[in-house]
């Protein structure tokens, strides 16, 4: 048992079964942040909060790398050229693709999403899904800092725990 593991379900006793959780803490750790420029301004706010995020959790600005690229489609070329960069600790995709009137939506927001889930799973490193795929707009506004919440600011936070998850597991390797 470390610090950074806690017992639970039977009141701490030997018997009980373990939790391994990763901690809200971002102290040292070095992020890259994505950004798709198309639909800017949704994705600026999606920025702004995942910066409060990191922030917030003690990491440091000048530890983050802020990457842009025209659209979506670009982030799986992009994250693999980070990621074999191995300069950062976990990487933050930032995006907006909200439907038309064509199917392009769908190639566009899947191969997006295939791309960064099979990018993260080859390298090990996190590489948290901060891209909004939404029917119109004002569901994009909504999750962009509006109604629903920042999903920048949530895409951070999962990734600064992902990071400290990642490597409590490795340690026990
Ligand atoms: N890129 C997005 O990030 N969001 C969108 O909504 C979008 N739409 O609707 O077309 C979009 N298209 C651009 C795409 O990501 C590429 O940049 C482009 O196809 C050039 O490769």
């Amino acid at each position: 048992m470390t610090p950074n593991q806690s017992v639970s379900g039977t009141g701490g006793t030997e018997t009980g079964p373990t939790t391994v959780e990763g901690e809200l803490r971002a102290e040292g750790l070095r992020f890259a942040i994505v950004v798709g420029r198309f639909n800017s301004f949704i994705t600026e706010r999606l920025l702004e909060g995942a910066i409060d995020a990191i922030v917030r959790c003690g990491g440091k600005a000048a530890n983050i790398d802020i990457v842009r690229i025209p659209g979506a489609w670009e982030f799986p070329v992009t994250v693999r050229a980070i990621a074999a960069g191995k300069r950062h600790d976990a990487l933050i995709c930032l995006g907006a693709v909200i439907r038309g009137d064509t199917p392009h939506f769908d190639y566009v927001a899947g191969e997006a999403a295939r791309g960064i889930a099979a990018a993260s799973v080859e390298t090990g490193l996190p590489i948290a899904f901060g891209v909004l795929t939404t029917n119109t707009v004002e569901q994009a506004i909504d999750r962009a800092g509006a109604k629903s919440g920042n999903k920048g600011f949530d895409a951070a936070m999962t990734a600064i725990e992902m990071t400290n998850l990642l490597r409590r597991l490795r340690a026990q390797n």
